[in-house]
């Protein structure tokens, strides 16, 4: 080849390379970065000389894909694939049913532990060669195994000697999507919504292929593509075969579609007069929509339904009940293998009970009366997706009912995608709590899982942090939380520094020292956005609507649960809310141990201490602090956390690129500047009734109180703009 020519193609290359790069962020936990560890870079090479990938459907077609992208990266060649296997195979892939009995024998296993979804990968002495096996009994629990192995890659796993069985231990791994037909995205911080209506069924963005890559490469099986607050116009033929355009992507990567249902729909859309759950012609339009819907879509997932809450239509409407609801819904999908996924949030402005006791009162006397295909769904705290709050007293309360957590992973009320907060430290908290309904060690994620009173059908849902942003979640760090709550949807006793560690090396770098120190960044950072905005119990004291910044004072909404000061109930004696015997009483709905211990100021564990009690301004803390100096200084610590978050991710410099750095300092300095303004509005406020000078070591405010509470946002995102 002349050497004008060798250039010629040298650039070419060049050029092709920097097209093919994705723009950054965009790969999320995919990138697969090369092994530059030579020893390990020589065993990976080693194993993969030459691959028995089984034939087969459009799923394993996808697993083997994945895999090729992952070892191209990875290792800097091509997997050499075989359809036959033969006796040169160092690497078999396949599931139980493909491979030859002699493997089996050396594997060892009981696949019935595996069930349809779970996986092992397994090094075994095999006519004197080392021969890595990924099998499973299901083409799922082949494309699992893929993830898996790639993943023990990504974590810079030995392969030599690996033994690795998993399989999940909740039935649906779910993303509720609360994205609009217009693209809008409730409470979206990322950009607008993935699904492009107008251009679907026939254009195919590539983007809902990675979406399907990453759901499954952390085990999410199940998607509603829309908002909760639902838009009936979803259900009809238009939608339709567009919903079915994606159902087909998603397909071989085992993720079901589920759309929400809104209740009214017979009535908008169907020319019916009612929505009457009991009405024989509801009835029959519901099982007539379902069967039409599966001939479009014959792997359904089912319905997801927020009724008579916050607006939406319902049963109640009608004088009937959720029960009557969500079974009506549930007759229809029944005999096509569908669930009813039916939302306990709910809270009446017809009931002055305190809110957080209303979802229990209303639904924990259907315990048992909902038909087998519907789980109620409920949010992890009794409130809404607060910083902190304690967890929601149906988990320990309806035995007989499927009970499907729902986590928020977009960040309405925790700084939006602006603020790095690492939310598997909360889930974890949650899914740890002990209800006690059956004794010590009865914890939430037993009830989830299914294993504490024995469910079939268990189910974790997380509202999605994703949109058309490049990187897909806004920040960075936000992919941290669409990561983590699909592994721990897989397994939700997983615990938040594994799954910190896991997406660091997945995603930024292998060293060791950035490792620790942006490990020890996001598992503080939860704590952190929890004391600059929420501090010992206090919660929903954000600005009205968008939920953007602080609003403790707001007092003059038409619904008084609306209002923070609902909340806080601060006045010149003290703040919180008495939740005891002597107050709303909401404490009698844990169990009577728990009970006991929120009852006293002195039990009850301080980060919920507001949440149940309202106390005199001096009340004593454990540190000694009265209640007015703790508070504040909780704000500075908050404030002073950041601080640090800021000074380790400057000292992580090194290990990343200057974009990587750079984008992520950005959003750190907003955090800084939004923590300050918490801090000082909220002291500001509170000091109006405590009437007490700050203690040492909090920063006086630099503004005045009226000064925040004249502060206007119609630039906030999450609801539809508001410029007028
Ligand atoms: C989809 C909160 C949010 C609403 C959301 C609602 C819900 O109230 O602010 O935007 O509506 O929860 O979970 O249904």
């Amino acid at each position: 080849m002349s050497r004008t020519k060798a250039i010629f193609l040298f650039f070419m290359l060049q050029i092709t390379l920097v097209f093919a790069q994705s723009p950054p962020g965009y790969d999320l936990w995919l990138g697969y970065s090369e092994i530059e560890e030579p020893a390990l870079l020589k065993e990976y090479q080693n194993t993969f000389k030459s691959i028995y990938f089984q034939n087969g459907n459009e799923m394993l077609h996808a697993a083997e894909r994945e895999l090729t992208t992952g070892i191209k990266k990875m290792l800097r060649k091509l997997p050499d694939f075989e359809k036959l296997r033969n006796s040169e195979n160092t690497v078999v892939i396949a599931k139980k049913s493909n491979l030859e009995s002699s493997l089996l024998k050396r594997l060892a296993f009981d696949f019935d532990q595996l069930g349809a979804d779970g996986f092992v990968i397994k090094t075994v002495l095999f006519e004197r060669k080392q021969v890595l096996i990924v099998t499973a009994n299901e083409d799922i629990g082949i494309l699992y195994g893929v993830f898996g192995l790639l993943n023990l890659m990504q974590q810079r796993e030995s392969l030599k000697h690996i033994m690795l069985s998993d399989a999940p231990k909740v039935n649906i791994r779910m993303l509720n999507h609360w994205d609009n037909l217009d693209r809008t995205v409730e409470r979206g911080y990322a950009g607008f919504s993935l699904w492009n209506w107008q251009k679907l069924p026939e254009y195919i963005d590539q983007r809902y292929i990675d979406y399907a890559r990453a759901n499954a490469s952390i085990g999410i099986n199940a998607v509603s593509l829309t908002n909760v607050n639902a838009n009936a116009l979803i259900l009809t033929p238009a939608y339709l075969e567009k919903v079915q355009a994606l159902a087909k992507v998603f397909r071989p990567y085992g993720i079901k579609i589920y759309l929400t249902a809104r209740f009214s729909a017979p009535i908008e859309i169907g020319g019916l007069e009612t929505a009457d759950p009991l009405d024989l012609n509801v009835q029959n339009w519901w099982h007539g929509k379902v069967k039409e819907i599966y001939d479009y879509i014959p792997d359904f997932g089912g319905f997801l339904v927020k009724a008579n809450s916050e607006g939406q239509p319902g049963p109640q409407n009608y004088g009937r009940s959720h029960v009557d609801g969500a079974n009506m819904m549930a007759m229809a999908l029944e005999p096509f293998g569908g669930n009813v996924i039916w939302r306990a949030f709910v809270y009446s402005e017809h009931d002055t009970s305190d809110r957080a006791k209303q979802a229990y009162t209303q639904f924990v006397p259907f315990d048992g009366k909902f038909r087998d295909n519907v789980l109620v769904q409920t949010k992890n705290g009794a409130i809404d997706f607060q910083p902190r709050e304690p967890f929601h007293p149906m988990f320990g309360a309806m035995p007989k009912t499927p009970l499907m957590m729902e986590f928020q992973i977009t960040q309405e009320y925790l700084g939006f995608s602006t603020h790095l907060v690492f939310l598997p430290k909360l889930f974890e908290e949650v899914l740890h709590s002990d209800t006690y309904s059956k004794g010590k060690g009865s914890t939430v994620a037993k009830v989830i899982a299914g294993s504490l009173n024995q469910k079939k059908l268990t189910g974790m849902a997380g509202v999605a942090n994703i949109g058309t942003d490049l990187n897909w979640t806004g920040h960075p760090f936000a992919q941290a939380n669409w990561y983590g709550f699909g592994r721990m949807a897989w397994d939700p006793y997983l615990d938040s520094e594994t799954i910190a560690n896991e997406w660091i090396k997945a995603t930024y770098s292998q060293n060791p020292n950035f490792i620790t120190a942006i490990k020890s960044m996001m598992l503080t950072s939860r704590e952190a956005v929890v004391n600059y905005m929420n501090p010992l119990g206090l919660h929903h004291i954000f600005d009205t609507g968008h939920h953007y910044g602080p609003g403790p004072w707001v007092s003059e909404l038409s619904r008084p649960e609306w209002n923070p000061v609902y909340y806080h109930k601060a006045d010149e004696k003290g703040i919180g809310f008495n939740r005891t015997p002597s107050g709303s009483d909401a404490t009698a709905q844990y169990a009577p141990e728990l009970a006991k211990i929120f009852n006293d100021p002195k039990t009850c564990p301080e980060e919920y201490l507001l949440w149940f009690h309202h106390l005199p301004w001096d009340y004593k803390l454990k540190n000694g602090h009265t209640l007015w100096d703790g508070l504040a200084l909780k704000y500075q610590q908050g404030v002073d956390q950041v601080k640090t978050m800021i000074v380790t991710w400057d000292d992580s410099k090194q290990y990343i690129t200057p974009e990587q750095h750079n984008e992520v300092r950005m959003l750190l300095q907003i955090q800084l500047r939004e923590a300050k303004w918490w801090r000082d509005a909220c002291l500001l406020y509170f000091q109006t009734f405590s009437k007490q000078a700050l203690p040492e070591g909090v920063n006086k405010p630099t503004k005045t109180l009226a000064y925040y509470k004249s502060l206007k946002f119609p630039f906030a995102p999450g609801i539809r703009p508001q410029w007028h």
